[in-house]
């Protein structure tokens, strides 16, 4: 029996092409070197430890001490911090974070401020955490982007039980140079099955995930979905669609078919909402 000799397979990495330009998950020091913190009416954001989308702590809005979880009324309490966005002219950058807020509907709010302008709000109840996004890209290039986040509440009533607004895992990214060619690599496929997770949303609506065979193979993509409405497309090395799959909604998308030995991309193409999707690729 002859022996096949097996191309040189390059494994996956989780490469991470996306440049992060900062990360909060407040389980170390907070506000640290990089934030400036701003109290008001005796109460400030603080990291705590009685929520946290990631680890053990989140940022809240109206500590005073360990046993009041809730806000007073007038008040503007908020963090931020300065960075210099001057060597990604060009680019797509986004803030993202989650969030959590038990506040007065329509009169008490969480903002996020970027150089005193109000780019993202949500008022009233979010039980579970969420993602927010802003996208910055209107400020790559900017050598002094302020990024602020607000507490702030009117003059009455305050909700029952834990009251204010948490955050936890805020990020800042800058996606590659040429993201809409390339998002990330699942290199050379052979036998093994990537899963990648993401989001698409209108400050980022395109990922492509470029990937190459070895030799002819039968290959097969899934796109699960929530929140919104992307769609599926395989290409060619050109960029060409070969196939796509377009259902509306939030139904999965799947291609499956045989392909000649070569490079090719799968494109996640946003329609509506912020899509967090999973594609798998094998
Ligand atoms: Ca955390
Ligand atoms: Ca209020
Ligand atoms: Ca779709």
């Amino acid at each position: 029996m002859e022996t096949q000799m097996l191309p040189m397979v390059e494994m996956l990495e989780n490469r991470e092409l996306l440049t992060t330009v900062f990360f909060e998950g407040f389980e170390g020091a907070f506000p640290g070197a990089n934030w400036t913190v701003t109290a008001s009416q005796g109460r400030t954001w603080e990291d705590v430890n009685i929520r946290a989308h990631t680890g053990s702590w989140s940022g809240y809005g109206s500590y005073l001490n360990t046993t009041s979880w809730t806000y007073e009324n007038n008040m503007n309490s908020y963090f931020e911090r300065t960075v210099n966005l001057g060597a990604y002219a060009g680019r797509q950058i986004v803030l993202d974070f989650h969030f959590l807020t038990n506040m007065e509907e329509a009169f008490d709010d969480l903002q996020v401020f970027v150089n005193g302008s109000s780019r993202w709000a949500r008022t009233g109840v979010h039980k579970k955490w969420q993602k927010g996004f802003v996208s910055l890209s209107s400020y790559a290039g900017n050598a002094s982007v302020t990024i602020r986040f607000a507490f702030r509440s009117d003059d009455s009533v305050v909700p029952k039980g834990i009251a204010g607004a948490f955050l936890d895992d805020i990020r800042l990214t800058v996606a590659p140079a040429a993201y809409t060619s390339i998002y990330d690599s699942f290199g050379t496929m052979v036998k093994e099955k990537h899963t990648q997770t993401g989001t698409v949303f209108a400050g980022m609506p395109r990922h492509v995930y470029q990937f190459t065979l070895p030799y002819e193979k039968k290959f097969t993509a899934k796109l699960k979905m929530t929140g919104g409405d992307a769609d599926l497309y395989l290409c060619d090395s050109t960029g060409a669609v070969l196939l796509q799959s377009t259902w509306a909604g939030t139904k999965s998308e799947s291609i499956s078919t045989t392909l000649a030995a070569g490079t090719y991309y799968l494109r996640v193409d946003r329609l509506d909402g912020t899509v967090d999707y999973s594609l798998t690729a094998k």
